[in-house]
């Protein structure tokens, strides 16, 4: 089956995605997600620039060869640009075999192993009352897991927070916006958070609470070590990974579970976190982690540490990547939880879907293949705006730090 054609689509319904779509000369087509928030048109450049013009002519079939063609073959390895373009096609050319066997993508993985998608969902408030009533409104949605974000007292705006929008998107400008921020006002405010959190609940929700690399090492620890009573389910991205040793020291200062990785793009990216079994989850997803091809070989090295797999499911993944990653949730023996910040009903239009919520779960679909397309014509609608992520500043002296 050999590869004819091969589209990348960048439009903005709401946000921007980036779409790759291969087709082949019997006919089938698949989709790929390569959209990387706020560098979105360098993977549609790398994309149509070096990758499309290397696919045209190759057997579709032959997915592990084009994926070593197109991570050994470049010379230059991994970053977030490459493996997403990487990522964007692996799952193209599953989503294509699988609809070849006119199976849904998870039987050709290995088949199920587990009847549902257990999904964690966001609850952002700009004080703890509000957040409080977030997660509660969450709950009555049916949610068992809830991450908890709140506005800092003393802080201007905090990640995970906006103000007024039904739906959180913090790509929220054609050029960066600046955040200000104190590792101390946070630590005495987070421990607070989760206490009223934990009260408003009971024992049975599931708490998960994101950090966004903001903290030391120590810090971290310290904050680990605050959370304990409130049993969180994860604390993520405690501090950034780039220094996977650094964990160490926070493994040592506290029992709350820590999970890592939206930022990885490959298994060398997380190999010491998981064989000194530094963190319990992985949080790497399909688009940049180089799709099923790259994820599947970090999910299947973390088994054998008892890491489980947590993936990223932001806003600025498309629903095709989400669509993908229910079907490889629902077959990964080591499955922890999906992050789910649920798109909104354009994007959901521009993106036919089968897959669905249900009182706390997702459900891959049972058509063939991932499940989800793309419609041009709507999508045609919504060309590209330039959106960055904000950066973040210490509020007394505006250094630079981790956003
Ligand atoms: C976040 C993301 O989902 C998460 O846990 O950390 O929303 C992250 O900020 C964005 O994906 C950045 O593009
Ligand atoms: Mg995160």
């Amino acid at each position: 089956m050999k590869i004819t054609a091969v589209k990348v689509i960048v439009c903005s319904p709401g946000r921007n995605f980036v779409t790759l779509k291969i087709e082949t000369d019997e006919g089938l087509i698949g989709y790929g997600d390569a959209t990387l928030n706020g560098r979105e048109l360098a993977v549609a450049s790398y994309l149509t620039d070096h990758v499309v013009p290397c696919l045209i002519g190759r057997d579709a079939h032959q997915i592990e060869d084009i994926w070593q063609y197109l991570y050994k073959g470049a010379y230059w390895r991994r970053g977030p640009v490459t493996m997403s373009a990487i990522g964007a096609v692996d799952m193209a050319l599953w989503d294509i075999k699988a609809k070849a066997a006119n199976m849904p993508l998870y039987q050709l993985l290995g088949g199920r192993s587990r009847s549902r998608v257990l999904v964690y969902a966001h609850a952002n408030g700009l004080d703890i009352a509000q957040t409080v009533e977030e997660v509660l409104r969450h709950r009555e949605m049916g949610f068992e897991a809830i991450r908890a974000q709140s506005g800092v007292p003393g802080l201007e705006k905090v990640y995970g927070v906006a103000k007024g929008q039904r739906f959180y998107e913090p790509a929220d400008s054609a050029l960066p916006t600046e955040h200000d921020w104190s590792s101390e006002k946070y630590l005495r405010h987070a421990p607070q958070l989760f206490e009223a959190v934990r009260d408003a609940v009971g024992p049975d929700v599931h708490l998960l609470h994101d950090v966004h690399h903001r903290l030391t090492p120590i810090e971290a620890g310290r904050l680990g070590k605050d959370l304990e009573p409130y049993r969180l389910f994860w604390l993520e991205d405690a501090t950034p990974a780039e220094n996977q040793a650094a964990f160490r020291l926070i493994r040592q200062a506290t029992l709350t579970p820590l999970a890592v990785g939206e930022v990885f793009n490959s298994i060398w990216d997380c190999k010491q976190l998981i064989e000194e079994q530094l963190i319990d989850y992985i949080r790497a997803t399909l688009t940049h982690a180089g799709g099923i091809t790259g994820l599947r070989r970090i999910a299947d090295f973390a088994s054998l540490y008892q890491v489980r797999t947590g993936c990223h499911g932001p806003t600025d993944l498309s629903p095709v990547c989400m669509g993908a990653a229910l079907h490889f949730d629902t077959w990964v023996p080591n499955f922890g939880i999906q992050e789910y910040m649920m798109h909104d009903e354009l994007m959901m239009a521009v993106f036919p879907h089968d897959y669905r919520f249900e009182a706390g779960y997702l459900y891959c679909g049972e058509s063939p293949g991932h499940g989800v397309s793309i419609d041009e014509k709507l999508a045609a609608k919504y060309p590209y705006k330039p959106a960055y992520l904000p950066v973040n500043r210490l509020k007394h002296d505006g250094t630079l730090v981790s956003w």
